[in-house]
Protein backbone atom coordinates (compact mmCIF):
# COMPACT_ATOMS: atom_id res chain seq x y z
CA UNK A 1 0.00 0.00 0.00
CA UNK A 2 1.21 3.28 -1.17
CA UNK A 3 0.77 7.13 -0.12
CA UNK A 4 1.02 10.37 -1.83
CA UNK A 5 0.86 14.15 -1.40
CA UNK A 6 -2.27 16.07 -3.18
CA UNK A 7 -2.59 19.74 -2.40
CA UNK A 8 -6.21 21.26 -3.82
CA UNK A 9 -4.26 24.70 -4.79
CA UNK A 10 -5.77 28.37 -4.23
CA UNK A 11 -7.43 28.10 -7.52
CA UNK A 12 -8.91 25.32 -6.97
CA UNK A 13 -10.64 26.24 -3.12
CA UNK A 14 -11.47 29.80 -5.34
CA UNK A 15 -13.15 28.09 -7.96
CA UNK A 16 -15.36 25.72 -5.35
CA UNK A 17 -14.06 22.62 -6.97
CA UNK A 18 -13.09 20.82 -3.77
CA UNK A 19 -15.68 19.04 -3.74
CA UNK A 20 -15.84 18.01 -7.18
CA UNK A 21 -12.51 16.84 -7.46
CA UNK A 22 -11.65 15.07 -3.88
CA UNK A 23 -14.98 12.82 -4.91
CA UNK A 24 -13.05 12.09 -8.07
CA UNK A 25 -10.35 10.77 -6.37
CA UNK A 26 -12.97 8.85 -3.42
CA UNK A 27 -14.71 7.44 -6.68
CA UNK A 28 -11.54 5.89 -7.79
CA UNK A 29 -11.85 3.99 -4.02
CA UNK A 30 -8.26 5.66 -2.84
CA UNK A 31 -8.42 6.22 0.89
CA UNK A 32 -8.30 9.61 2.27
CA UNK A 33 -6.00 9.33 5.55
CA UNK A 34 -5.30 12.70 6.48
CA UNK A 35 -6.63 16.49 5.15
CA UNK A 36 -6.50 19.84 6.23
CA UNK A 37 -7.01 23.60 4.59
CA UNK A 38 -3.92 25.58 5.41
CA UNK A 39 -2.30 28.45 3.82
CA UNK A 40 1.01 27.86 2.09
CA UNK A 41 4.33 30.56 3.69
CA UNK A 42 6.74 31.57 1.51
CA UNK A 43 8.98 29.54 3.14
CA UNK A 44 6.88 26.35 2.80
CA UNK A 45 6.49 27.04 -0.77
CA UNK A 46 10.32 27.19 -1.22
CA UNK A 47 10.63 23.67 0.77
CA UNK A 48 8.20 22.48 -1.40
CA UNK A 49 9.59 23.67 -5.03
CA UNK A 50 13.07 23.66 -3.90
CA UNK A 51 14.00 22.21 -7.47
CA UNK A 52 12.50 25.45 -9.38
CA UNK A 53 13.31 28.20 -6.89
CA UNK A 54 15.77 29.26 -9.67
CA UNK A 55 13.45 29.15 -12.24
CA UNK A 56 12.30 32.47 -13.97
CA UNK A 57 8.80 31.25 -13.67
CA UNK A 58 8.75 30.31 -9.73
CA UNK A 59 8.57 34.24 -8.09
CA UNK A 60 4.79 34.05 -10.08
CA UNK A 61 4.56 30.66 -8.87
CA UNK A 62 5.23 31.46 -5.10
CA UNK A 63 2.99 34.17 -5.50
CA UNK A 64 -0.01 31.82 -6.47
CA UNK A 65 0.46 28.43 -4.32
CA UNK A 66 0.60 31.71 -1.08
CA UNK A 67 -2.47 33.93 -2.46
CA UNK A 68 -5.10 31.53 -0.89
CA UNK A 69 -5.90 28.96 1.20
CA UNK A 70 -4.70 25.22 -0.13
CA UNK A 71 -6.42 21.70 0.75
CA UNK A 72 -3.51 19.20 1.45
CA UNK A 73 -4.64 15.53 2.18
CA UNK A 74 -2.57 12.26 2.02
CA UNK A 75 -3.97 9.59 -0.43
CA UNK A 76 -3.65 6.52 0.13
CA UNK A 77 -3.82 2.70 -2.07
CA UNK A 78 -2.53 0.84 -4.03
CA UNK A 79 -0.01 2.42 -6.79
CA UNK A 80 -1.05 5.26 -5.72
CA UNK A 81 1.55 7.78 -7.24
CA UNK A 82 1.24 6.80 -10.36
CA UNK A 83 -2.51 6.08 -10.13
CA UNK A 84 -3.15 9.92 -9.02
CA UNK A 85 -1.01 11.55 -10.98
CA UNK A 86 -2.28 9.96 -14.51
CA UNK A 87 -5.52 10.89 -12.88
CA UNK A 88 -4.63 14.69 -12.64
CA UNK A 89 -2.86 14.72 -16.35
CA UNK A 90 0.17 16.75 -17.85
CA UNK A 91 1.12 19.86 -15.79
CA UNK A 92 -0.57 21.94 -18.27
CA UNK A 93 -4.79 22.21 -18.61
CA UNK A 94 -4.29 22.74 -22.44
CA UNK A 95 -2.06 19.73 -22.82
CA UNK A 96 -3.51 17.44 -20.43
CA UNK A 97 -6.29 14.68 -22.26
CA UNK A 98 -9.55 15.26 -21.72
CA UNK A 99 -11.08 12.79 -18.74
CA UNK A 100 -8.50 14.21 -16.66
CA UNK A 101 -8.60 16.47 -13.99
CA UNK A 102 -6.89 19.40 -15.46
CA UNK A 103 -7.73 18.53 -18.79
CA UNK A 104 -11.67 18.52 -17.81
CA UNK A 105 -11.00 22.11 -15.36
CA UNK A 106 -7.75 23.82 -16.14
CA UNK A 107 -6.76 25.75 -19.47
CA UNK A 108 -3.68 27.25 -17.79
CA UNK A 109 0.07 25.68 -16.93
CA UNK A 110 0.21 27.46 -13.33
CA UNK A 111 -3.14 27.11 -12.23
CA UNK A 112 -3.53 23.26 -12.73
CA UNK A 113 -5.83 22.88 -9.56
CA UNK A 114 -3.45 19.97 -8.28
CA UNK A 115 -0.28 19.38 -7.08
CA UNK A 116 0.30 15.50 -6.41
CA UNK A 117 3.72 13.93 -5.88
CA UNK A 118 5.81 12.71 -8.80
CA UNK A 119 7.42 9.60 -7.17
CA UNK A 120 8.21 7.57 -3.91
CA UNK A 121 11.07 10.16 -2.64
CA UNK A 122 8.87 13.01 -3.47
CA UNK A 123 5.70 11.52 -1.35
CA UNK A 124 7.91 10.58 1.50
CA UNK A 125 9.70 14.05 1.90
CA UNK A 126 6.14 15.48 0.72
CA UNK A 127 4.00 14.29 3.33
CA UNK A 128 6.60 14.75 6.31
CA UNK A 129 6.53 18.72 5.01
CA UNK A 130 2.65 19.18 5.20
CA UNK A 131 1.93 16.86 8.02
CA UNK A 132 2.78 15.54 11.31
CA UNK A 133 2.32 11.68 12.17
CA UNK A 134 -0.27 12.30 14.11
CA UNK A 135 -2.49 14.05 12.07
CA UNK A 136 -2.57 10.63 9.64
CA UNK A 137 -5.52 8.46 10.28
CA UNK A 138 -4.87 5.12 9.27
CA UNK A 139 -7.65 3.29 8.99
CA UNK A 140 -9.15 0.43 6.82
CA UNK A 141 -12.47 1.12 5.41
CA UNK A 142 -15.34 -1.43 5.75
CA UNK A 143 -16.01 -1.92 2.07
CA UNK A 144 -12.85 -2.82 1.05
CA UNK A 145 -13.65 -6.21 0.48
CA UNK A 146 -15.56 -5.13 -2.33
CA UNK A 147 -13.00 -2.48 -3.74
CA UNK A 148 -10.44 -4.94 -4.72
CA UNK A 149 -10.07 -8.89 -4.31
CA UNK A 150 -8.05 -10.39 -0.84
CA UNK A 151 -5.00 -11.04 -3.32
CA UNK A 152 -4.64 -7.32 -4.84
CA UNK A 153 -2.37 -6.45 -1.64
P1 LIG B 1 3.84 18.88 -11.85
O1 LIG B 1 4.80 17.81 -11.39
O2 LIG B 1 2.85 18.39 -12.87
O3 LIG B 1 3.16 19.60 -10.72
O4 LIG B 1 4.71 19.97 -12.59
P2 LIG B 1 6.16 20.57 -12.35
O5 LIG B 1 6.86 19.97 -11.17
O6 LIG B 1 6.86 20.52 -13.66
O7 LIG B 1 5.84 22.09 -12.03
C1 LIG B 1 5.45 22.50 -10.75
C2 LIG B 1 4.46 23.62 -10.88
O8 LIG B 1 5.06 24.74 -11.52
C3 LIG B 1 3.27 23.22 -11.72
F1 LIG B 1 2.19 23.07 -10.96
C4 LIG B 1 3.07 24.33 -12.69
C5 LIG B 1 4.14 25.33 -12.40
N1 LIG B 1 4.83 25.75 -13.61
C6 LIG B 1 4.69 27.06 -14.02
O9 LIG B 1 3.97 27.83 -13.37
N2 LIG B 1 5.35 27.45 -15.14
C7 LIG B 1 6.17 26.62 -15.85
O10 LIG B 1 6.77 27.04 -16.85
C8 LIG B 1 6.28 25.28 -15.42
C9 LIG B 1 5.62 24.87 -14.29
Amino acid sequence: MERTLILLKPDCVQRRLTGRILARFEDKGLNIVAMKMMNVTPELAKKHYAEHVEKPFYPTLEEFITGGPIVAAILEGLEVIRVVREMLGATSGLKAAAGTIRGDFSSSRQMNLVHASDGPEAAKREIELYFKSNEICAQELTLRPWLRAGDEA
